[in-house]
């Protein structure tokens, strides 16, 4: 292994400093030892086992890899459930997740250097050739600079890297003559212009063909961009600078770095999520380490430990004191203002995330690694999948799963760090759960809904580049890799860029940086390293000791936010201040409290109460500030009610030949007829209902009798139709949109209302499909002919064997197990007391908070017959063991206060002004998380 020229070494004493060039790969100088010395705690996988999960992955691998060439190359991706490319522009906009499609053959690239990991060494020849035949990249389409930079610029110097390392081997790879580094080189000129900015940051979008500026680039008017997407740059320019000699991509990735330095908030050293590019103020000023921000941090350290400039180190460390001490609370990272650090700016976590204990792991801070991943690995075994976003109680806040790999990197990470089998086992289920629920016969499909197991037509390349490489690295050994991985960093996007990079063509011009080179005091080098060195030979059980105490931390966890409480006024014997879930518009000593709380209390016309508060009126700052924290929890109840109103979506699963119930289709419930949540689910062959939109009696009812009727929507009420077929004898209706090309993907799921009247006369369950949806079954029925159907709350298992030894090798024999799993169709599932009601909420988009802002006051309604909303679905005892998290950290909130200053928010005394002026930067910040994407 070589060491890089930019890295300080690491010597034998604790505490150390980083050998950069070792650690960046796998952190694995600091672990070699870690993985020999492992004697206790979960029992080790023998080599056996390891490299019949490594096959495993193999044949993951092949089966989504061989679909997207088989079915949809030269398209950008796969779409698995209708088993056919993605081409932009030939299907229905998703937004800015097109923006990564650029007609480049984007899953090609991306999967280049996951090939030569995979040991798939004549593959990776074939797929390099095909790039250079078939890849055209001056395309006239708007792509996104940031996806088009870690996916395609960096598969493509991750296929050079990989590519030159063959050739230099001598076996494979003879022919190449850098023609991959051209390519790379043709495309660094073509995003450039996007930094034609005074500020340096680049423009979030570029069109491939004519740049920024022209007339036909359609785009170049954006005045914002996300952090991580003006400083997720510098890797891939910097390898391409250095290993062509013109720096000037290494320059403009520094530029911006340098300016979202010059940027960061000074008091909080915490940066924002959106900047104007132009202006360089804060657009949006939540903090946090997921979306948006997120490969920032990251390639502050990576660069770091690539070019061996201290000061990125510096800038790193500087900002990793600040998350820890703002946004960590162990084990949720929760994002804040940065302005008011210790104001959380939310209740819930992004999956995104969840590559940061990795990149503890990269810092040399083991601890808190394993304590969130332990809390995201508790999540997903309660959800299968990371659910995009859920709540600081675990719930789930944003239903998708892409098939996200963050989690996936960090269980490989920490297993590198600690040696722990634990993180092998980790791995296992991983690959349990993607076979068992992701699996479509043309593929892996992402998880619409992690509740209901329903798929979406979406294969994203990151998929190929980055889970297929983490898995297989994690239960391979050494001599598995036909290279040393150790002597590669990875990219977000897992690219692998050489480490001799730092010492090669250094000469990159710094004229143009802000920052000025300071000799680093030690403290930069603080953690690095001495983990595992120092506590795994005496104690192995150490990592098992972190995560024991948080494995009931998800299913203990009370249906409620977390909630900084105010320890001062608790402890000198005074009343708690008066929580929104625990107020009754009838109390009139609660009454009294909202009043000295500046809260008037408005009745509505049509029935509801309204609440103002004016801080000013409150009788004092404590009580005003008392106010504004009832109003911001009132306002969280009041939304979060409205989304429990609504039932949650529910799934259509195909159980005949050949899908075996491995396509789970998104379905829209019914206000009336058969409730699939409380009921058995339904299962049928299908028939389409003569007429088709199933609003007079049908003429056809033989063909319908005893199966699930399909009857296309429109021209009379939903009720209607239920009537007709289930008087033709349905056991069960699907509603088709005639809308054409629409698909959940696309649109918003709704429930079929009723017609006004009693409804109480249908009894068969209801469900509606979108188009594209309807359309896999309609498409089903033309090839198969007889097609059945299972309606329900939430997809049946498929492979119940996934626990036994073997994969299965054939198609044929995974499809029988498939198809005894389904079998009783009798078979009573009762999901009712598996869920929680407050997961049921059918429009999983991250929830609007946004108050009424008005004259300085803020307002909420809340429903007088209800005045005490919690009532209605707080259905967990606030004592005893539900109350364990608040209680833990609010005991953690207490013992640290003295040493920590920043856990007692509630003890200073702010100026009414004061509180006014956060309060409004407060609702600033909800509204802008009512726009918030991931
Ligand atoms: C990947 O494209 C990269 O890891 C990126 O940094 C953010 N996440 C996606 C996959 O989830």
């Amino acid at each position: 292994m070589s060491e890089a020229g930019g890295g300080r070494g690491c010597g034998s004493s604790v505490p150390q400093r980083a050998p950069w060039s070792l650690v960046a790969a796998t952190a694995a100088f600091c672990l070699v030892s870690a993985t020999s010395v492992w004697t206790a705690g979960a029992a080790p996988m023998s080599r056996e086992e390891r490299q019949k999960l490594g096959n495993q992955v193999l044949e993951m691998f092949d089966h989504a890899y061989g679909n997207y060439m088989e079915h949809a190359y030269p398209a950008d991706e796969l779409m698995p459930l209708t088993c056919r490319g993605r081409v932009r522009g030939q299907e229905p906009s998703r937004g800015d997740v097109d923006d990564a499609l650029g007609k480049f053959s984007l899953t090609l690239i991306d999967s280049l250097d996951t090939l030569v990991v995979l040991n798939k060494t004549k593959e990776f020849e074939d797929a390099v050739r095909k790039v250079l035949r078939d890849v055209n990249l001056d395309n006239d389409v708007v792509v996104s600079v940031f996806e088009t930079n870690i996916r395609v610029l960096g598969g493509l110097l991750g296929g050079h890297s990989l590519a030159i390392m063959l050739k230099e081997k001598g076996e494979y790879m003879q022919w190449y003559n850098d023609e991959l580094l051209q390519m790379a080189k043709q495309l660094g000129y073509k995003l450039l212009p996007a930094f034609n900015t005074t500020s340096g940051l680049p423009y979030p979008r570029i069109n491939l063909k004519f740049g920024i500026r022209k007339p036909e680039a359609r785009t170049g008017t954006e005045t914002d961009t996300c952090t991580a997407c003006a400083g997720t740059l510098i890797l891939e320019f910097a390898a391409l600078s250095r290993f062509t000699g013109a720096t000037i991509f290494e320059e403009y990735a520094r530029k911006a770095l340098d300016f979202l330095w010059e940027k960061r908030q000074r008091s909080s050293n915490l940066v924002g999520v959106t900047i104007n590019i132009h202006t360089g103020d804060w657009v949006r000023k939540d903090s946090g380490v997921g979306a948006g921000i997120d490969s920032y941090y990251e390639y502050l350290l990576k660069a770091y430990v690539l070019l061996g400039d201290d000061s990125f180190l510096e800038r790193f460390n500087t900002h990793y004191d600040a998350i820890m001490r703002y946004i960590s609370q162990p084990p949720l990272l929760l994002d804040v203002h940065i302005h008011k650090p210790m104001l959380n700016a939310r209740t819930w976590m992004d999956a995104l995330l969840a590559f940061f204990p990795g990149l503890q792991v990269l810092k040399g801070d083991i601890r808190p690694a394993i304590e969130t991943h332990e809390m995201l690995y508790q999540v997903i075994k309660k959800h299968n999948f990371l659910p995009e976003a859920f709540t600081t109680d675990f719930r789930v806040h944003w239903a998708q799963h892409p098939l996200r790999p963050e989690f996936a990197e960090s269980t490989y990470f920490l297993y590198k760090a600690t040696g722990d089998p634990y993180y092998l086992e980790v791995g296992k289920t991983l690959i349990e759960n993607l076979n068992k629920y992701a699996r479509v016969p043309c593929g892996f499909a992402a998880m619409k809904d992690v509740r209901t197991g329903s798929h979406e037509d979406r294969m994203d390349s990151f998929f190929l580049a980055e889970m297929f490489k983490y898995l297989y690295l994690l239960f391979a050994d050494k001599e598995d890799i036909i290279f040393d991985i150790e002597d590669y960093i990875f990219t977000t996007e897992a690219h692998l860029l050489p480490l001799w990079l730092s010492t090669t063509n250094q000469s990159i011009s710094k004229k143009n940086t802000t920052s000025e080179y300071t000799e680093l005091d030690d403290s930069n080098f603080d953690w690095t390293c001495p983990n595992t060195q120092i506590l795994f030979p005496n104690d192995p059980l150490y990592a098992q000791s972190i995560r024991e105490p948080l494995k009931n931390v998800v299913d203990k966890s009370c249906p409620r936010g977390i909630i900084r409480v105010r320890e001062e006024s608790f402890r000198s014997g005074a009343k708690p201040p008066l929580r929104a879930r625990d107020f009754m518009a009838t109390n009139p000593e609660h009454l009294e409290i909202l009043k000295k709380m500046g809260v008037s209390l408005i009745h509505l016309k049509d029935g509801r109460v309204q609440l103002v508060q004016h801080a000013i009126q409150a009788a004092s700052s404590i009580d005003a500030e008392d106010g504004l924290r009832f109003m911001q929890e009132m306002i969280e109840l009041s939304s979060q009610q409205q989304k429990e109103q609504q039932l949650p979506p529910r799934a259509v699963q195909i159980v005949s030949h050949p899908f075996f119930g491995r396509v789970v289709l998104t379905a829209g419930p019914a206000q009336f007829g058969l409730d699939l949540s409380k009921h058995k689910e339904t299962r049928g062959f299908v028939a389409s209902s003569k007429p088709y939109n199933g609003c007079s009696e049908l003429t056809n009812p033989e063909a319908v009798m005893g199966k699930i009727a399909l009857i296309q929507r429109g021209q009379c009420m939903f009720a209607e139709k239920a009537r007709n077929i289930q008087n033709a004898g349905a056991i069960g209706g699907i509603v088709i949109d005639d809308n054409e090309g629409s698909s959940s993907d696309t649109a918003p799921l709704f429930q079929m209302a009723g017609d006004g009247k009693d409804t109480d006369d249908i009894k068969i369950p209801m469900l509606f499909l979108f188009s594209k949806e309807g359309s896999i079954i309609l498409d089903a029925i033309r090839e198969y002919e007889e097609v059945e159907v299972l309606l329900s709350d939430k997809a049946k298992d498929r492979d119940p064997d996934t626990d036994s030894e073997e994969q299965p090798s054939s198609e044929n024999d995974s499809q029988d197990q498939s198809a005894e799993q389904i079998a009783p169709s009798s078979q009573e599932v009762d999901l009712v007391d598996q869920e929680s009601p407050e997961e049921s909420s059918l429009n999983s988009e991250p929830e609007s908070s946004s108050p009424a802002d008005t004259d300085n006051a803020a307002s909420v309604s809340a429903s007088e017959q209800n005045s005490n909303p919690m009532e209605n679905h707080e259905t967990t005892s606030l004592d005893g063991e539900c109350t364990d998290l608040d209680n833990q950290l609010q005991e953690q909130s207490e013992t640290e206060e003295d040493s920590n200053p920043n856990v007692s928010w509630g003890k200073k005394v702010q100026p009414i002004d004061s509180i006014l002026a956060d309060w409004n930067e407060d609702i600033e910040a909800f509204e802008m998380m009512e726009k918030d994407e991931l």
